[in-house]
């Protein structure tokens, strides 16, 4: 029987990436709701962020977007998160929002289109050198909403020239993170949409390309945790995009939609070595906090990983060995649920509280009175949003 105690050395290891973007105003095609207190800058999203590490002591690194999060001086900004406690992260392109991109970037048929998209991934490795960030991580939102539209097949060659280059830029031990989705904003054909291409765009690349997963890119009943261990296996997951959903690419909170989800997905990572620093698994967040509060959203959703990812490491890994090798079925999942179904949320608190953390997190920022006083002061300007 694993005890919490034995357990905490590696739960400490867990280091969540925070998105820059979760803290300006997001939504869906139908309406982005404003808040008050917003950030108008990336340093203003930058001291939101350093919140959520404040009251969970697990979240230490912040993902930037480009060109949502361009500023003069990289270098500058680093040491604005470095002061605040917080590195940044990994660095997240963006050829989804320009007019040029209307029929792809990267795997578009047009050299001239590929060529201004490779271009602003070459900048996203030069502001990853100033960072100091270890990750550009790509997500394409190229494709084809109708059947003939585009040469499916030679997308994947053009795609795998343009990644080739950008590659080819890195630097000591910089990676590039391919991202998959499965649908959206193309609706008949993505040219990454699942993880066997992902996978075999970024084998043909180098030890240095890696798989990125994100938690709400699959079709619904897609056994996720199976992914995960697949590519733990063949070394090839580099991040996860947590998140969940109950339909599409929802970006809700990480499991508020589906913790026992998760928890497999924890359980997996655990198993597969990937919760070792040394294995370089990114765990960042992914979500649009639409009408939630987004600080508190983004606590939620770390201590949300933290509990399962605890859940996870409980799991009498020498008894359900047995049983597996037994072929006993019942004990077997009995003793997979035995530690779903252990309440580690005291145990947590208690050890928060060892660390001097708030034992809730989400009580004491809530009566911190850091939301007020920044919507008292954040008065004026451009909030920061999808586009800003
Ligand atoms: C959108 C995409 C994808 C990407 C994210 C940040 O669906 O998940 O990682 O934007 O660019 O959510
Ligand atoms: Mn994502």
């Amino acid at each position: 029987m694993t005890t919490f105690e034995e357990i905490t050395p590696r739960l400490e290891t867990l280091a969540i990436e925070v998105p820059s973007w979760a803290y300006g105003n997001s939504g869906t095609r139908f309406k982005v709701f404003g808040s008050r207190g917003t950030p108008r800058t990336v340093q203003e999203k930058i001291d939101d962020a350093a919140q959520v590490h404040r009251f969970t002591g697990l979240a230490p690194a912040v993902a930037l977007h480009i060109p949502w999060d361009l500023v003069d001086d990289f270098a500058a900004l680093r040491s604005y998160a470095e002061d605040r406690g917080l590195r940044i992260g990994t660095i997240n392109s963006n050829t989804f929002q320009d007019d040029v991109y209307k029929f792809g970037s990267l795997a578009a048929a047009d050299p001239g289109v590929r060529r201004t998209a490779i271009d602003h991934h070459l900048r996203c490795v030069e502001i990853m050198t100033a960072t100091g960030s270890r990750d550009l991580k790509i997500w394409l939102a190229d494709g084809s909403n109708y059947p003939g539209q585009n040469d499916l097949r030679q997308r994947q060659d053009t795609l795998a020239e343009s990644l080739t280059e950008i590659y080819g830029q890195l630097s000591g031990d910089q990676r590039l993170v391919l991202e998959y989705k499965f649908f959206e904003p193309a609706f008949y054909a993505t040219d990454v949409p699942d993880w066997g291409t992902s996978y075999v765009q970024v084998a043909a690349l180098g030890e240095r390309a890696m798989v990125c997963l994100d938690t709400g890119h699959h079709a619904p009943g897609t056994n996720i945790e199976f992914i995960v261990a697949q590519l733990l296996r063949l070394g090839k997951l580099g991040a996860f995009d947590f998140n969940s959903r109950f339909y599409a690419d929802d970006d809700l909170i990480v499991g508020a939609a589906d913790p026992f989800q998760l928890f497999r997905i924890m359980a997996e990572v655990v198993r597969g070595g990937g919760l070792d620093p040394a294995t370089g698994v990114a765990f960042m967040l992914d979500q649009c906090h639409n009408i939630e509060d987004k600080i508190p959203g983004q606590i939620r959703s770390v201590l949300n990983v933290a509990e399962m990812t605890a859940r996870a490491l409980l799991i009498d890994r020498e008894a359900l060995a047995t049983a597996q090798a037994a072929n006993d079925v019942l004990t077997a999942n009995g003793v997979l649920m035995d530690a779903f179904y252990t309440d580690v949320r005291r145990d947590l608190a208690a050890w928060r509280d060892s660390k001097g953390l708030p034992a809730d997190p989400m009580a004491a920022f809530a009566e911190s009175g850091y939301l007020q006083q920044v919507a008292a002061d954040r008065v004026g300007g451009q909030q920061a949003g999808w586009g800003a």
